[in-house]
């Protein structure tokens, strides 16, 4: 376990990303892709005021990737799964810190189909905090394929740039990549959690699969590191690891968790 450990934060350190196979029990992967599953196929049931969460991001694109924010509004399940523990325990290797805590969660569903890419990007930009030290860590419900639409990264480009991320790195064209940096396309299995620093610039192609190829993607914040901009979202700011009993209580409270927590949870 310390070996395994070290390799996550020498692979974090090093590459600015990691993938760790296995992270999502076969039980709870199952339940996250039927109740994702439910979202996508059978949007008639979605509450009127959950429906403006539903393909945001990308609605100047086509129909074929699908975006839908604050999963944790859609079921509680999702809210729970903040406290999932195994994920919970990269994390803490990551942050080499308890004190991280909760962004938001949100669902990218690349769709078969050609309109599917995602452009070139880092994360930062998006997100107005007060440091960089934030991590992306994307449950990948189906795996990730070069078929599939896998998100390509390039590997040490967080260190580029250490705090001075340009605004318009949200959007990077093929001309402005820095030289000669390697392309890597993450393959792997489902239930595996790709983590990635928000520095580390990615992208992605098409799906040319036949299957939906859906992430459940996880915003998280190192200690010391706060929201700058004026929105927040849902359970934005619970401490899962924290044993500060305050920020213990709220996190118990706000997710209804049971105090001994259900299996897999905290
Ligand atoms: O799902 C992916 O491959 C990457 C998604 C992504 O980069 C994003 O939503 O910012």
């Amino acid at each position: 376990v310390v070996e395994e450990a070290e390799r996550w934060a020498t692979d974090y350190e090093r590459d600015g990303y990691l993938v760790v196979e296995d992270c999502v029990d076969t039980a709870t992967l199952l339940t996250l892709r039927a109740k994702v599953e439910r979202i996508m196929t059978d949007p008639d049931h979605v509450p009127e005021r959950l429906r403006r969460y539903m393909d945001v991001g990308f609605s100047n694109q086509e129909a074929t990737l699908r975006e839908v924010m604050e999963l944790p509004l859609f079921d509680p399940y999702f809210a729970q799964f903040i406290a999932y523990g195994r994920l919970l325990d990269v994390l803490q290797v990551l942050f080499d810190s308890a004190q991280f805590h909760f962004h938001n969660y949100k669902l990218v569903s690349k769709e078969p189909g050609p309109g599917g890419s995602i452009a070139w990007h880092r994360d930062l930009p998006f997100l107005y905090h007060s440091t960089p030290n934030l991590i992306t860590a994307m449950v990948c419900l189906n795996g990730m394929t070069e078929e599939n639409g896998a998100t390509v990264v390039l590997p040490g480009s967080h260190r580029l740039v250490g705090e001075d991320v340009s605004a318009t790195d949200t959007s990077i064209s093929e001309g402005d990549l820095p030289a000669d940096m390697e392309r890597r396309a993450v393959v792997c299995g489902p239930g595996a959690v790709m983590f990635f620093h928000v520095n580390v610039i990615h992208g992605g192609g098409a799906n040319l699969s036949a299957e939906p190829r859906r992430n459940v993607i996880g915003i998280w914040a190192g200690p010391n590191t706060y929201p700058t901009g004026p929105s927040r979202y849902a359970y934005q700011g619970l401490y899962p690891r924290s044993s500060d009993p305050a920020l213990v209580r709220q996190c118990r409270m706000a997710l209804s968790i049971p105090d001994p927590p259900v299996a897999g949870v905290i």
